[in-house]
């Protein structure tokens, strides 16, 4: 394989993982974030909700619903993000 070929594939592939990134964002924004963070499926973002994120605080962990922003640990970050969620609710 000529060098410029490899350079080539790579190219192609960091950029179809950038589409890929896209149409996941796209996906997450179009999806109700008000149920994904609902965890006791109650319909609304309560503070039981945020409790069971500010409960596993330091937690690291793979997938698991409370990541919210899917760094594998669960930290003030994902604290943030469901307590903005929560404030927008009660304003
Ligand atoms: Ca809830
Ligand atoms: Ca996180």
């Amino acid at each position: 394989m000529k060098p410029l070929n490899k350079k080539k594939v790579i190219v192609l592939s960091s950029s179809m993982l950038v589409i890929f990134a896209i149409i996941i964002i796209i996906f997450y924004n179009s999806s109700d974030k008000k149920i994904f963070l609902d965890f006791n499926n109650d319909g609304k973002i309560g503070i039981s909700d945020v409790t069971q994120v500010s409960s596993k605080i330091g937690q690291k962990c793979h997938k698991c619903p409370e990541d919210l922003n899917n760094d594998q640990i669960i930290d003030s970050e994902d604290l943030s993000i469901i307590m903005f969620e929560y404030q927008k609710q009660i304003h």
